[in-house]
C-alpha cells in the first residue's frame, strides 16, 4: 500500500496519516514502535512505514529510529494554546482561546461563542473540521493536523457596508505573515484568495457577520492555512487546485505562524477600523495576482470578460470588459484566462 495506491482512498489515507501523526504528537519526546501504531490502527509495519514517509515527504519532522519506532520533533507540535499564548505579542487577539481537537466548523463554533458573548480577539483553533465551510456553501477540506484552522471573532464599530473590505485587509496580513515566516511567495486572487506561485489555493479566508440593520453585532474572521500536505492527500477533485505551504519550502511551525497571524491581523484591523482599506491598497497591489489578467467575473447580475485594470479605495475591481466598458466590482466570483 503505497500513497496514491488505490485502495487507499484520498480521504482515508489523510485521515489515518492525521491519526498516526496525532498519536506521535501526543507522545511527545517518546518514541512509538510500528509495532503500537499498526495494531492502533489495524494496519501493518510496513503500512505505517509507507504512511511515515509520506509524512516526513510534506515536511513533518519525524525521526526514525531502528527498534525504537518514530519520533515528531518540535516543529511538527500539536497545538496547545498555552504555547501559542507565551509568544503571542497580541492585547486582544488570541488572548482567549479554545483549542479543539475537531469541530465541525471553528467559524460555525466561534460564531455560537459570539452570540454567548464572547469578547472581542476570543480565537478557535481545532486540529480538524469535519464540516469546515467555504464561501457560498461550499465545503474546504480540513484534514487533521495538516493546516490552520481558525476563527477569531472581532466586534467592530464600523459600518455593515464596509465588513467585505476587511476580508480583502486579512488576506494582505495573512500573506505577508506567510511570506515572512514560512517563506513562501503567495500572492493574493481577488478579492481574497491565496495562491502558491504555480496557482494553486493554499489559504482560503471566510467572514461571516451577524448585524441588526446598519449595525454589526460581531463578524467572525475565519481563516484556512494548509501548511502540510502533498498532492496526493488532497481529494482528487482538489489535486491541481489546492496546494501547501510545506510543498515548496522546509518544515513550519504552525505555532509560530498562528502567532504571527494573530499578531499582524490585530495590528492591521486597528489600522483599517481608523483609516479603511485605503491604507492597504498598496500592499495589496503588491501581493495581487490578478491586475492585468484576462479574467472572467461572474456576478449576481451575470458573466463578464474582460481585463482586470486596477483596484480601488473600497477594494472594488474594475475590469474593462470585452464590450469596452470600464465596470466596477463589488463581489464576484473570478475565473483566470477563461477559455484559454
Ligand atoms: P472558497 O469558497 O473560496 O473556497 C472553497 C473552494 O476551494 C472549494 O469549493 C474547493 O474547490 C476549494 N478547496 C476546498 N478545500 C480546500 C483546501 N483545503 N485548500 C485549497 N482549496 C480548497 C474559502 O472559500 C474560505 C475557506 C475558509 C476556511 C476557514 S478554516 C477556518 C474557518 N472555519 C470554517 O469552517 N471555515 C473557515
Amino acid at each position: 500500500m503505497g500513497p496514491g495506491a488505490p485502495e487507499d482512498g484520498g480521504w482515508a489515507v489523510t485521515e489515518i496519516r492525521g491519526e498516526i501523526l496525532q498519536a506521535l504528537r501526543q507522545a511527545g519526546d517518546r518514541f512509538v514502535s510500528g509495532e503500537e501504531l499498526g495494531q492502533r490502527f489495524g494496519i501493518s509495519r510496513t503500512a505505517v512505514w509507507k504512511h511515515i514517509q509520506a509524512l516526513q515527504g510534506v515536511g513533518y519532522p519525524i525521526e526514525a529510529v531502528r527498534n525504537r519506532g518514530y519520533r515528531l520533533r518540535e516543529e511538527g507540535e500539536e497545538l496547545r494554546p498555552e504555547a501559542i499564548q507565551a509568544g503571542l505579542a497580541t492585547n486582544v487577539f488570541g488572548r482567549h482561546m479554545t483549542v479543539l481537537e475537531t469541530v465541525d466548523s471553528t467559524n460555525r463554533y466561534a460564531f455560537a461563542e459570539a452570540e454567548g458573548g464572547a469578547p472581542e480577539g476570543y480565537t478557535v483553533l481545532a486540529e480538524r473540521q469535519t464540516a469546515g465551510r467555504g464561501r457560498r456553501g461550499r465545503p474546504w477540506f480540513s484534514p487533521p493536523g495538516h493546516g490552520i484552522w481558525m476563527s477569531v471573532v472581532l466586534r467592530p464599530t464600523f459600518p455593515v457596508f464596509r465588513a467585505p473590505q476587511l476580508t480583502l485587509m486579512a488576506a494582505v496580513s495573512v500573506a505577508e505573515v506567510i511570506r515572512e515566516r514560512a517563506g513562501v511567495s503567495v500572492g493574493i486572487k481577488w478579492p481574497n484568495d491565496l495562491l502558491l506561485p504555480d496557482g494553486r489555493k493554499v489559504c482560503g479566508i471566510l467572514s461571516e457577520m451577524s448585524a441588526e440593520a446598519e449595525e454589526i453585532r460581531f463578524i467572525v474572521l475565519g481563516i484556512g492555512v494548509n501548511v502540510f500536505g502533498r498532492v496526493e492527500d488532497f481529494p482528487p477533485e482538489l489535486r491541481g487546485v489546492a496546494g501547501s505551504l510545506a510543498e515548496p519550502g522546509s518544515p513550519i511551525s504552525r505555532t509560530a505562524l498562528i502567532q504571527g497571524l494573530l499578531g499582524r491581523l490585530e495590528t492591521d484591523y486597528r489600522i483599517y477600523q481608523n483609516e479603511g482599506f485605503r491604507a492597504f491598497r498598496e500592499r495589496w497591489e503588491r501581493l495581487n495576482v490578478s491586475l492585468g489578467r484576462r479574467i472572467a467575473v461572474q456576478t449576481q447580475s451575470g458573466q463578464k470578460i474582460g481585463w482586470a485594470r486596477r483596484i480601488d479605495d473600497d477594494g472594488a475591481l474594475w475590469v474593462e470588459t470585452d464590450e469596452g466598458h470600464l465596470e466596477k466590482i463589488i463581489s464576484a466570483e473570478v475565473i483566470f484566462d477563461p477559455g484559454s
